[in-house]
């Protein structure tokens, strides 16, 4: 039984949310993902995700792929997060190539390449011009 972690922030639900969750979860028995917080969010990007992190939770977790989900309340937690859910494999978009190679000592770790032209941002950005 092999079970895979991911994180991420999955505002605004696209289909690059979706393929990198379904790919993450045919590497691996199990996928659980962290979701990260609302103040994680503000910390990271200066601003609040448009949908709130029970609104997000209950979307990702709604996915027939993932298995459970919890709030990544730090970045610096990754470390226990992979530990705390007994992690195999953690899965990245390959945005973050290189970045979590430090955990490679406690499960393996794989980058996806990202669905090609589309983001949040952009979602955002098209509908602001509207
Ligand atoms: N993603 C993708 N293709 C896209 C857009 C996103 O494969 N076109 C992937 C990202 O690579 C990431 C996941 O979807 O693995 C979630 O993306 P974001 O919500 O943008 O996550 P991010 O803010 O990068 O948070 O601890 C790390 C962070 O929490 C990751």
């Amino acid at each position: 039984m092999k079970k895979v972690i991911t994180f991420g922030t999955f505002d605004v639900l696209h289909i690059g949310h979706i393929n990198i969750l379904e790919r993450a979860r045919a590497l691996g028995d199990s996928l659980v993902v962290g979701i990260s917080s609302d103040q994680l969010n503000f910390k990271k990007k200066n601003r609040l995700p448009i949908y709130n992190e029970a609104d997000r939770k209950k979307l990702i977790s709604s996915l027939r792929f993932v298995d459970s989900v919890f709030l990544e309340e730090s970045l610096e937690l990754k470390r226990e997060y992979i530990s705390k859910y007994k992690a195999d494999i953690l899965v990245m978009g390959n945005d973050w190539e290189g970045k979590f190679d430090e955990f490679n000592d406690i499960c393996q770790v794989v980058y996806l390449p990202r669905t090609p032209s589309i983001s949040t941002t952009e979602i955002i950005e098209i509908v602001k011009s509207k």
